[in-house]
C-alpha cells in the first residue's frame, strides 16, 4: 500500500511550523520575494527549494517514502557520520533517519529567513555509533538558498566522521545539462573500482550512470540546466570535496523509492568532507558551508 501523503499546510510570510507528510513534523520559512523552504525535522531534510514563481528547485521523487525509518529522496539529505557504504554504519550514516530538533527561527534585518536545527546523540545512535556530539544546521533562504552545518565532538574522545549534502536539483532533461568548473581536478570513479582519474572535460555531460567523488573540488560550480535556460551556481566553504550521481536506467528501477523515469528530471551534485575524513578531539568544532542561486542562461 503506498503511505498515505496528505499534508496539513498553511500559508503566510516568515515561518511556520506545520505537519507534513504521514503527519511528519515540518518548518515552511517563506521570503518576501515569494520564495520559499521546506524542511522536515525528519533529517532536517530540505525538501523544496521555491522560486518567486512557485518553481521548486531541488528534485523531490513522487515514490519517495515519509516515514520514520526511510530517507527521504530528493531535497537535501544530510550525509553523516559515513558517506554511502564507506563503513559499517547504515548507507550516508542515521542524520537524514533522525528528527532533528528545531531550536532557533527568525528573520535578519536584510529580510533573510532562517531556521536552525540541531541533532544530538540518543540511545539509538550511541548503540550504532558511541560517540556524544552535536550537530547544528542553519537554513537560510533569500534570493538564495544558504546552509551551514556543524558538527561539536561533545564526548571525551576523538571521533571521526564523513559528511555530505546530497543535494539533488531538479533539471528539465539529465541530456541537456553540464556541470562546470571540474577540469583538472582528481576524480574517484564508483563506477570502476574507485579508479582515480584527473578530470580532463570543461563540460561534463551525462550519458549514463555517474557516480563521482572529485576530490578537493574548487569552490564554485556552474550546473547549466540548457532545457530550464538557468544556471544553478554551487558556492561551498570548509567542504572539499564534490560528487555527482545519476542512477540512470537500470538503477533507477532497482530503487523502490525513486520512479523508473524520474533519473531524466534530477542530477546530484552533493557538496562535503569524503575522501578523508575529518578527525575532531573532543570539545572541537568543525564547520562548513554551501550556497545554491539560480541565474539565467
Ligand atoms: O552519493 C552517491 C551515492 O552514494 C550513490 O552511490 C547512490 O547509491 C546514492 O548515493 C544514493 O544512495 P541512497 O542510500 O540514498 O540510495
Amino acid at each position: 500500500m503506498k503511505p498515505d501523503r496528505r499534508a496539513t499546510s498553511q500559508s503566510g510570510m516568515g515561518i511556520i511550523q506545520d505537519t507534513g507528510l504521514n503527519g511528519l513534523p515540518r518548518i515552511v520559512l517563506t521570503h518576501s520575494s515569494g520564495a520559499s523552504v521546506e524542511i522536515y525535522r525528519h533529517g532536517a531534510h530540505v525538501t523544496a527549494w521555491k522560486n518567486e514563481g512557485g518553481e521548486n528547485l531541488l528534485f523531490l521523487s513522487r515514490e519517495s517514502r515519509f516515514e520514520r525509518s526511510h530517507p527521504i529522496r530528493g531535497g537535501i539529505p544530510v550525509v553523516f557520520p559515513q558517506f554511502s557504504d564507506e563503513g559499517a554504519l547504515p548507507k550516508h550514516g542515521f542524520a537524514r533517519t533522525n528528527e532533528w530538533a528545531l531550536v532557533k527561527n527568525g528573520q535578519l534585518s536584510d529580510g533573510t529567513v532562517f531556521a536552525t536545527l540541531r541533532l544530538e546523540e540518543n540511545p539509538d545512535t550511541i548503540r550504532i555509533w558511541p560517540h556524544r556530539f552535536a550537530l547544528e544546521y542553519s537554513v537560510r533562504l533569500s534570493d538564495a538558498l544558504a546552509v551551514r552545518l556543524s558538527v561539536t565532538n561533545t564526548g571525551d574522545n576523538p571521533f571521526r566522521f564523513q559528511i555530505a549534502l546530497h543535494t539533488y536539483f531538479q533539471v528539465a532533461d539529465i541530456r541537456l545539462i553540464a556541470m562546470l568548473g571540474l577540469r583538472g581536478i582528481e576524480l574517484v570513479d564508483g563506477l570502476r573500482q574507485n579508479v582515480r582519474e584527473k578530470e580532463t572535460r570543461e563540460r561534463i555531460a551525462f550519458e549514463g550512470e555517474t557516480d563521482r567523488v572529485y576530490v578537493q573540488a574548487p569552490n564554485r560550480l556552474i550546473l547549466s540546466d540548457a532545457g530550464h535556460h538557468r544556471e544553478l551556481y554551487i558556492e561551498k566553504s570548509g567542504m572539499n570535496d564534490v560528487v555527482i550521481w545519476n542512477p540512470w536506467i537500470d538503477k533507477s528501477v532497482k530503487m523502490e523509492d525513486f520512479g523508473d523515469d524520474e533519473y531524466q528530471r534530477m542530477v546530484c551534485v552533493e557538496t562535503g568532507n569524503i575522501a578523508v575524513p575529518i578527525v575532531l578531539s573532543p570539545g572541537a568544532r568543525w564547520e562548513g558551508a554551501t550556497k545554491f542561486s539560480v541565474g539565467s542562461e
